[in-house]
């Protein structure tokens, strides 16, 4: 059964990093209360949740898919690229050290797992603002030894390369072809997001169900059309601090 590794919301969340979208008030109960919406929805997606310690001192602690990047034989612990966030990995760290084999990315290096999406042996790493080429060419030292190849790609006018394009299945991702370019994922098949939904590429695939915001129903319905079975979740107070559906869990 895979695990889910989870963190709680913290209180402080309103103080989170924000780079693309305006402050608004963030009410942590709420949010907190959509997580575990977001948790249940793992839970029925097949997961058994581990729920890391709270961390109150880290306003964007819940978001621990950027602390670590999981693959059948190894975990990388990052360096996120916001200062804020380094202090989150060592509690991740402590948890997946019983799943897998852990390598570490170092200064001057920096890596946010939001950045990347991994496609059968390819993984893609959306350089820019923040995970930079040490951060990818030190994931693609840890990763050698087992055969991936590690694909520099580009993202613009969002947070991470996953809020462009995410991986349904196989080789076909749902992209934002606004925010990313289709002819960086040679060999792939694309789904297209609705115009009207731009924050609709964030997908999360747990085995044989698709974790999905109840935000974006237009390009809801095209993934239904193509039989895709939906669990959807309302994250949308975590939206305010710029979190998804990938961002919230790490799937081991
Ligand atoms: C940040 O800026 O780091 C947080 N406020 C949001 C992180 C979302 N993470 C993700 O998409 N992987």
């Amino acid at each position: 059964m895979p695990v889910a590794i989870t963190r709680p919301v913290s209180p402080s969340i309103g103080r989170c990093e924000l780079t693309h979208i305006a402050r608004e008030p963030i009410d942590a109960e709420h949010a907190a209360s959509q997580h575990r919406q977001y948790e249940m929805a793992l839970a029925e997606a097949g997961c058994e949740i581990f729920r890391l310690p709270e961390a109150p001192e880290f306003p964007d602690g819940v978001f621990v898919e950027d602390t670590a990047v999981v693959f059948d034989e190894i975990a990388v612990m990052t360096r996120p690229g916001a200062e804020s966030r380094r202090g989150e990995t060592g509690s991740v760290a402590a948890v997946l050290g019983n799943y897998r084999q852990l390598a570490h990315i170092q200064a001057p290096g920096t890596l946010d797992g939001g950045d990347v999406l991994t496609v059968g042996r390819r993984v893609f790493v959306g350089v820019g603002r923040r995970s930079n080429a040490s951060g990818a060419g030190q994931l693609q030292e840890a990763l050698q030894p087992f055969g991936y190849e590690v694909v520099l790609v580009e993202a613009h006018d969002c947070l991470h390369l996953k809020s462009a394009v995410t991986r349904l299945g196989g080789t076909t991702l749902l992209i934002n072809p606004d925010w990313t370019d289709p002819g960086q994922f040679a060999g792939c098949e694309f789904l297209s997001v609705d115009p009207m939904e731009p924050f609709a590429a964030n997908a999360l695939m747990v085995r044989d169900a698709l974790i999905y915001p109840t935000t974006c129903p237009r390009t809801r319905k095209l993934l239904e059309g193509r039989g895709y079975k939906i669990l959807a979740v309302d994250l949308s107070e975590l939206a305010r601090a710029e979190g998804a559906v990938t961002c919230c869990s790490l799937v081991v």
